[in-house]
C-alpha cells in the first residue's frame, strides 16, 4: 500500500468525514487545506511561519518547477524537499492546469501536450510519462497525473475527447509510475473530468477508479461557472467516489467553497486565492472578506480579527497594516497572507470538529450567516 487513509468519522447527516491521511513525511488530519507554493515556496510566508501554524502539506506546481530551476538542479538535492528544506509533505500538480492558464501556445494530442513557455517562450513537450519522471524527481508526497482540464460552455464533442484523453494518459501515468517502484508513502492521484456534462463525469468515475488508484482528484470544476453549477456538479460527483479513499477537490479555497466540498465528502483542497487575495490587502473574517486598504480602516486601532490568534492580529492594527500596503511595505503582504492561511487552519479545524460531533451541517449554516451577514 502505497499510503494509508483512514475515515476516522462520519458526520451523520451528509457525505462530510474526518480522516487521517498518512504520508511520506508525516500524517494529517482532514479535511485539510493546502496552501499553494507553486516555486516552491509559499508566497510572502516562510516555512517557519507555515511550521508554526502547523501546515502538513503545501502543492507545488510541476509546470513551473520543470520550467524553473529545472529537475536537473531538483535532481543535485534529491528532491524538492530538501532543495526547499520543507519538511512536511508536498502534493504536486501535473501541469495539465497550468498548460492551459498560463502557456503562451498549446497544442494537445494523444500523445502529449505542446506548449510555450510563459517565462520565455521557449517549446517545451509534456506527455504523462514525462510529468510522472519530473514528479519523481521532485519526490512530492502525493503526484498527479497530466489530465485535460477544459473551460464551462464547450460542446459535449469537445468535452469527450478531453475525458477520452484523460483517461488514456491515466493509465499510461500508472505504468509509468509503477515501473518506477516508488517509495512507500508517495502516492499518483488521477483526475476526474467530464466538464459539465453528467453523464460524462460519471463515465470519467467508471473509466478512472477501477484503475484502482490510491485516491481521487476532481478536476474541471471551479473554472469560471456559476456557484450553482458547481455544487450540482459537485454533488453529483462526490457520490461517486470510492468511500474509503481520499478525496482531493482541485483549485478551492474561499469559505463557501470549502464548506461545499467537505459536505459533498472532499478531504483535501488548494488554492491561490487566499494568499493571492492577502497580497492585495484583503483578508478573510468571521464576517465576510475585508479590504484593509479601505480609507475606513484609517484610524481603526483594532485587529483585522479579534477571535485570530495569528501573529497580525495578536500583534497590530488594522490601521497600521492598511498604512504598510499603502506604503507598499514587504510587511503588508506577509502579514495579511500569515492571517488568511491561519484564518483557513482554524476554519478546517473548526469543521473537523464539527464532523465530530455530527453538527457539521449546523457549524455551516452558523458560519454562512455570520459569514454572508455582514460585510465589514
Ligand atoms: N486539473 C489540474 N489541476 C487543476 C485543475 C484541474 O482540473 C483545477 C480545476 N479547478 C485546478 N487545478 N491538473
Ligand atoms: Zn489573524
Amino acid at each position: 500500500m502505497s499510503i494509508k487513509f483512514t475515515v476516522t468519522e462520519r458526520d451523520g447527516t451528509s457525505l462530510a468525514r474526518n480522516g487521517i491521511l498518512e504520508l511520506a513525511h508525516g500524517s494529517m488530519e482532514t479535511p485539510a487545506f493546502m496552501p499553494v507554493g507553486t516555486n516552491g515556496s509559499v508566497k510572502a510566508i516562510s516555512h517557519q511561519k507555515l511550521e508554526e501554524m502547523g501546515v502538513p502539506l503545501i502543492l507545488g506546481n510541476t509546470y513551473h518547477l520543470y520550467l524553473r530551476p529545472g529537475t536537473e538542479v531538483i535532481d543535485a538535492y534529491g528532491g524538492l524537499h530538501q532543495f526547499s528544506s520543507w519538511k512536511g509533505n508536498i502534493l504536486t500538480d501535473s501541469g495539465g492546469f497550468q498548460v492551459f492558464s498560463l502557456a503562451t501556445f498549446r497544442k494537445i494530442t494523444e500523445e502529449g501536450v505542446r506548449f510555450r513557455s510563459h517565462i520565455d517562450g521557449s517549446y517545451h513537450e509534456l506527455t504523462p510519462e514525462k510529468v510522472v519522471g519530473i514528479q519523481n524527481s521532485l519526490n512530492s508526497d502525493i503526484a498527479m497525473v497530466l489530465d485535460v482540464c477544459t473551460p464551462p460552455d464547450i460542446e459535449y464533442r469537445e468535452a469527450l475527447k478531453a475525458l477520452e484523453i484523460t483517461t488514456a494518459w491515466a493509465k499510461r501515468s500508472l505504468k509509468e509510475w509503477q515501473l518506477h517502484d516508488p517509495a512507500p508513502g508517495r502516492a499518483l492521484f488521477p483526475i476526474l473530468q467530464g466538464n459539465f456534462y453528467k453523464d460524462l463525469r460519471q463515465r470519467s468515475a467508471e473509466e478512472l477508479l477501477p484503475l484502482d488508484f490510491p485516491g481521487v482528484a476532481v478536476g474541471g470544476l471551479s473554472v469560471g461557472e456559476p456557484f450553482p453549477l458547481f455544487l450540482e456538479m459537485l454533488h453529483h460527483t462526490g457520490e461517486l467516489l470510492p468511500p474509503e479513499k481520499p478525496h482531493y477537490l482541485m483549485g478551492i479555497g474561499t469559505p463557501e467553497y470549502i464548506l461545499a466540498a467537505v459536505e459533498n465528502g472532499i478531504d483535501l483542497f488548494d488554492c491561490v486565492f487566499p494568499t493571492r487575495i492577502a497580497r492585495n490587502g484583503s483578508v478573510f473574517t468571521p464576517r465576510g472578506v475585508m479590504a484593509l486598504k479601505n480609507a475606513r480602516f484609517e484610524k481603526d486601532t483594532g485587529p483585522i480579527d479579534s477571535e485570530c490568534d495569528c501573529t497580525a492580529c495578536r500583534r497590530y492594527s488594522r490601521a497600521y497594516i492598511r498604512h504598510l500596503f499603502k506604503a507598499k511595505e514587504i510587511l503588508g503582504p506577509m502579514l495579511a497572507t500569515e492571517h488568511n492561511i491561519h484564518f483557513l487552519m482554524r476554519m478546517t479545524r473548526n469543521i473537523r470538529t464539527a464532523i465530530r460531533n455530527s453538527a457539521f451541517r449546523e457549524y455551516k449554516e452558523a458560519f454562512l450567516d455570520e459569514y454572508r451577514g455582514k460585510h465589514t
